[in-house]
């Protein structure tokens, strides 16, 4: 028995330096990291601002350039909702029902119970600290048993918890039972960037990065949470997110939706949010991944239906069902955009505009790794 004791300890032993080194070479140094990372970045249909993919579509980008798409300008952050603010210690303002009762929950149910019990306790705890004491109470109590306060110590928890598990119970069916979605995105976490794929517009895909230090401007968003591209979804909208990742776990988290989905590689997570307010809203990831983990920030535009069109329109996708509905004039030849995929129509969600590919081609931002910007920016 002690030789397989210290057999086992000496395995142990001589593994703990192989383990270490593996762990140390997990987080590459970033320089290191930039260039592979940019190399395996998939490339997306919308990636004609990188050189290989113009060079492959030049006439088609060209035509899209005369023709006239209404513009998608950026909108601008505001300090009071979807971001955090100095000193601030409250949840933050929800802007999706499921957001309202569960801040409603936390602030009318959880919190005023949870005081009331913490200051009965501590009450309960000083007084009989201060009137048991020895010097005032030589002689202790021998009572062992006391029946009614067995039971009122016994009921009062119970009743307690019972009040608080049917507005939870309700909360977690409303979070799990969605109604049926109008749009779908696909979130993909990655060291350390995401990248969001919207299957029901043409299947375009955006990377996500987060905005350095000098290429930042005030109305990208605070330090650290501004990104380049931002996930758009229009106002009032239930959007269904499916949340992967290509690497490592991660998390993609947006407080004010209430919305937090981890990202696991190889598995497709499901979670979803209504937005009934427009604005920008910011989150991170909420789960550990890696050395620039603080440094992979989420940003989402929260538009009007108008306004998403547009932005559909100059990330070269199309709106489902654009060209019946939405386009009472028939006139209007069909454009190379509607000859894409075409994708289940969402009720609601019909283009008010032909799609067309948009003249504002993004920046060349989706073939970068995460820590750079170069360039990105005009
Ligand atoms: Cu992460």
């Amino acid at each position: 028995m002690k030789t397989l004791k210290t057999i086992m300890m000496a395995l142990s032993l001589a593994a703990a330096p192989a383990a270490v080194l593996a762990q140390a070479a997990a987080p590459a140094p970033v320089p290191a990291v930039t260039t592979p990372e940019a190399a395996t970045t998939p490339v997306s249909p919308t990636a004609a601002a990188t050189p290989g993919a113009t060079s492959a579509t030049p006439d088609a980008k060209e035509v899209a350039k005369a023709n006239t798409a209404p513009a998608y300008a950026k909108i601008a952050p505001s300090a009071d909702i979807g971001q955090p603010i100095e000193g601030g210690f409250k949840i933050q303002p929800q802007v999706t029902s499921v957001g309202e009762d569960a801040q409603w929950f936390h602030n009318v149910v959880l919190m005023p119970i949870i005081t009331v019990i913490c200051i009965f306790v501590l009450v309960l705890l000083i007084y009989v600290a201060f009137r048991y004491r020895a010097a005032r109470n030589p002689i202790p109590s021998k009572t062992s048993h006391n029946t009614l306060i067995e039971i009122v110590w016994t009921l009062a928890p119970v009743l307690i918890l019972l009040v608080i598990a049917v507005p939870s119970i309700q909360l977690l069916a409303k979070q799990y039972a969605p109604p049926k979605a109008d749009l779908t995105v696909k979130v993909i976490g990655n060291q350390w960037y995401w990248t969001y794929q919207y299957p029901d517009n043409g299947d375009f895909e955006l990377v996500s990065n987060m905005l350095k230090e000098g290429v930042r401007k005030p109305e990208d968003g605070p330090r650290l949470l501004a990104v380049d591209e931002r996930m758009v979804v229009p106002v009032g909208a239930v959007v269904k997110l499916i949340v992967t990742s290509n690497d490592v776990i991660h998390s993609f988290a947006v407080p004010a939706f209430w919305t937090k989905m981890d990202a696991v590689p190889g598995r497709l997570n499901e979670t979803g949010f209504k937005a009934d307010r427009p604005g920008v809203y910011y989150g991170q990831c909420s789960e550990l991944c890696g050395a620039r983990h603080g440094f992979m920030p989420i940003a989402v535009d929260v538009v009007s239906r108008e306004q998403f069109a547009a932005w559909v329109a100059s990330k070269g996708g199309t709106m489902p069902g654009a060209a019946p509905v939405a386009n009472p004039d028939a006139t209007t030849p069909a454009s190379p955009a509607t000859a894409g995929p075409a994708a289940p129509a969402a009720p609601g969600l019909a283009a008010p505009a032909p799609a067309i590919p948009a003249t504002g081609a993004a920046p060349a931002t989706t073939s970068q790794a995460a820590t750079a910007n170069q360039g990105s920016q005009p």
